[in-house]
């Protein structure tokens, strides 16, 4: 059987007729995920794009006044590239390509060659460039933070204290976030073997004790026993600084450790103890804002003192107003812990996050589709997508300098799908009217394709012949085509390549190069790279054969910083001190009163200790039953719905106050906007708290009102600070109340109006 390396896992299609009919496991896999069965009930289906599609307001001239609500007009390849060429030419000829914005932020699809992010870029550049974003939804306040603190962004996705320095040296393991395994499931690039759960048990059989910190219980493997801390959400920072009182107060802090490894703790325990604003940032202080007792956090703050424990952060807490703080302050708490460096000790970010935290990393890197550089400078924090459209010209602060919004007037996406990750989306539906023209590469009839000018529909993996390595472990695979594209839907590489030649420079974006031929080029290149590390691999018509080829890797596991620690003089951090900076200069210099120098508290935007009575906060974490917004009309995405709808956790005292039974259609709004999702009463989360995962397609009716239960028509679309400028979804308060009549049926997986003519 063929393999097909997927962000969750490996699976083997099993194909009849011409038609998917099963997605086998991989018996190599101790934890395999059934994401994979959303590609049953999806890949054939009235919702793939077929063919090239032009909206219809677009030929008619409506500068984007329909777009997002418009019906299509279907056309041929040809027409569709020599439409969108000229267009395209015209934009570039009277603005530059400062006007286009290819930031085109997403996940796509796993696969070394086929993966669009790569490919449209590769190809924007060769046109002349375009605006870019950087950092990710992902992280973006630790990105941005962490090298101010410890000079690089270690011990947030990568270089972790791996499993292998946890279990059997971890006494203590707090998470703040939690360790929720659904998330496990997932790895940007691919899985082979899920071993997170495994070694999270080891772990607890070895006597590691879990403190699960976050609205939600089951955020952690019932398995593993945990207590389960619930404070208010968003006030995390406050409850470490009450830990951090007790901890420098009743003489537990490492002072030893502050003083060789350390900057700035001087300052900080100013702060700490109110010294400077006349506020001591004692447990009770802590307590009124957590909502959680000042003889927990003493008593935590003496037990994490006493053992040998890790201190973890969900990247979930960054993802919220003042998200940098989070990240600072775990550092300093576990700086004053004394413990960085150690087996088992420290902190590292991320822990369950993804499948391949707490991985050891090989020593190397695969390659990648050389994408060539780009001319344009202009640059955007990813989730400043919704102002750069409102706001073209308008400064922003990012890290220190100040920049501009471009006046974008040609969109281009390829892998990613903004009316998933972006807050406050009937805002992004607005100002998407603005730019002149919309391309978008896309296999399905979601959001994002809706709000394309024009759509070039592209295949899904298992249409594709695709080299998959799973990137932090070391297993290649050769993904086989095992279906025909859907209609006439074409590789992203092929799209380009034609758009490209079009365009005039076909050669330079092919190398006269097919697919074929860039697997086993890139291949090669893989071979190259891994022997000069010692690691021997089969060639490449071998490796096609055989399917797959796994080797074992020899790394010695290390504790994140433990050269750093061992001898801070010989192995300095990057940092302008050399040292981890509890208090930044840098940072201080740049005069954000969001951002200071120093860990801070501040009250969110939006939290339980603002809102008006009957608030819930919303909890707009990753679903469990799919990989975003991807395959959501798939199988096991479907089987996991109430009512067709978004399932949304509340408490049963919030629902029993509210009228709520299981399985009732609920209303849920903002101050941005309202969703209908599908109730589930559960103990399993806080009083005071709505969970509802994102991914559900967006489906807006006439009023704005989305039925199927987008969590992001609700959220707040604020930057954390001017330092990072990331995105804040987990600063959100709702409403909720049971939906008064019959609820609408869901028309996310009913395709757009198709208009049939002929073209020319
Ligand atoms: N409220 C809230 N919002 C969030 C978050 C949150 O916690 N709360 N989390 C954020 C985070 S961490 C992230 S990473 C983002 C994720 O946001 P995205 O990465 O944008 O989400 P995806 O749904 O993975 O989008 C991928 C798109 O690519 C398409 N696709 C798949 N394969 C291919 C291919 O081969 N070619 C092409 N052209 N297209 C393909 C899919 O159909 C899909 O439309 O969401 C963010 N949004
Ligand atoms: N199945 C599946 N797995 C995925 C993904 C997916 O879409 N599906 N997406 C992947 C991606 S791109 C990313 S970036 C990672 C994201 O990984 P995370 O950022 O860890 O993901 P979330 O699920 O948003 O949040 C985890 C938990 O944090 C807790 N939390 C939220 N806010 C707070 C708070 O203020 N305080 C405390 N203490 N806890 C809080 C919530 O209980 C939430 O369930 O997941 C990856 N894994
Ligand atoms: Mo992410």
């Amino acid at each position: 059987m063929n393999a097909t390396l997927s962000h969750w896992g490996i699976a083997y299609p099993v194909v009849e007729d011409g038609r998917l009919v099963a997605m086998s496991p991989s018996e190599d896999d101790p934890n395999h995920s059934h994401i994979s069965d959303n590609y049953l009930d999806a890949v054939h289906s009235p919702m793939r794009i077929e063919q090239p599609m032009i909206r219809r307001g677009y030929l008619a001239g409506d500068g984007g006044a329909a777009r997002g609500e418009d019906a299509f007009v279907p056309t041929s390849w040809e027409h569709a590239t020599r439409v969108l060429a000229e267009h395209m030419r015209a934009i570039i000829a009277e603005s530059g390509n400062e006007a286009i914005f290819g930031g085109s932020y997403g996940w796509a699809s796993a696969g070394r060659f086929h993966h669009a992010q790569s490919q449209i870029h590769r190809f924007l550049n060769l046109a002349g460039g375009y605006v870019r974003s950087v950092n990710t939804h992902s992280h973006a306040a630790a990105e941005v933070v962490l090298p101010h603190i410890i000079g690089s962004q270690d011990g947030m996705a990568d270089n972790q204290t791996p499993w292998e320095l946890i279990v059997g040296h971890t006494e203590l393991f707090v998470a703040f976030g939690g360790l929720p395994l659904k998330n496990t499931q997932v790895s940007a690039g691919g899985v082979s073997r899920h071993r997170v759960r495994d070694q999270l048990r080891a772990a607890r059989a070895s006597g590691t004790r879990f403190v699960n910190i976050g609205p939600l219980r089951d955020d952690v493997d019932a398995a593993l026993d945990s207590e389960w801390i619930a404070p208010r959400p968003n006030t995390d920072v406050a409850l470490m600084l009450g830990l951090a009182y007790v901890l420098d107060t009743e003489g537990l802090a490492n002072r030893a450790f502050l003083d060789s490894h350390t900057v700035g703790y001087g300052s900080f325990r100013a702060y700490l103890l109110g010294e400077t604003d006349g506020v001591p940032k004692t447990p009770e202080w802590a307590s009124a804002i957590t909502g959680l007792s000042s003889d927990l956090m003493r008593d935590l703050a003496r037990r994490m003192a006493k053992s040998r424990t890790m201190l973890s952060l969900s990247w979930s807490l960054q993802r919220a107003d003042h998200g940098e703080q989070p990240v600072w302050m775990l550092v300093t708490l576990a700086a004053m812990l004394g413990q960085i460096g150690l087996p088992g000790g420290g902190f590292g970010t991320g822990y369950a996050g993804a499948n391949r935290v707490g991985n050891a990393p090989l020593p190397f890197s695969w390659p990648a589709f050389p994408q060539f550089s780009n001319p344009v400078r202009r640059f955007i924090p990813v989730a400043r997508l919704g102002d750069m459209l409102e706001h073209p010209g308008a400064p922003f602060d990012y890290n220190g300098a100040r920049h501009v919004y471009p006046d974008i007037r040609l969109i281009w996406w390829a892998g990613g799908n903004p009316f998933h990750h972006q807050q406050d989306l009937k805002r992004l539906h607005r100002v998407w009217k603005k730019p002149d023209l919309v391309v978008v590469q896309e296999p399905l009839w979601n959001a994002i394709a809706r709000h394309a000018d024009i759509i070039l529909p592209c295949t899904l993996p298992i249409e594709r012949n695709d080299l998959g390595i799973a990137k932090a472990e070391p297993h290649l695979v050769a993904m086989k085509q095992v279906l025909a594209p859907v209609g006439q839907s074409r590789n992203d590489y092929d799209i380009l390549a034609m758009v490209s030649s079009e365009l005039g420079f076909g050669e330079q974006f092919t190398e006269g190069r097919n697919d074929m031929d860039w697997l086993r080029h890139m291949y090669g290149e893989s071979v190259t790279v891994a022997v000069r590390h010692g690691y021997n691999l089969p060639d490449f018509e071998t490796f096609w054969e055989m399917g797959e080829h796994r080797f074992e890797p020899r790394i010695e596991p290390k504790a994140l910083m433990q050269d750093f620690r061992r001898n801070p003089l010989a192995h300095p951090l990057p940092t302008p001190s050399g040292r981890i900076e509890i208090r930044s200069e840098r940072v201080a210099g740049f005069g954000y009163d969001d951002c200071p120098g120093q860990p801070t508290w501040f009250e969110p935007a939006e939290w339980l200790g603002n809102a008006p009575e009957g608030a819930l906060h919303l909890i707009s974490n990753q679903p469990s039953r799919k990989l975003h917004s991807q395959l959501d009309l798939g199988r096991h995405s479907r089987d996991g719905k109430i009512s067709g709808r978004e399932p949304a956790r509340l408490h049963p005292s919030e629902a029993g106050k509210r009228g709520i039974r299981d399985g009732d259609v609920i209303l849920v709004r903002s101050a941005r906007g309202s969703c209908l999702g599908g109730a589930i009463l559960s103990n399993d989360v806080a009083p005071g708290v709505l969970q509802m995962s994102t991914g559900a397609w967006l489906d807006l009716d006439a009023d704005g009102l989305d039925r199927h239960g987008n969590v992001n028509v609700l959220t707040l679309d604020k930057p954390t600070s001017r330092l990072a400028q990331g995105p804040t979804a987990h600063t959100t308060v709702v409403f909720v109340e049971k939906l008064k009549g019959e609820a609408p049926e869901v028309r996310a997986f009913e395709p757009p109006e198709l208009e049939y003519r002929k073209l020319t």
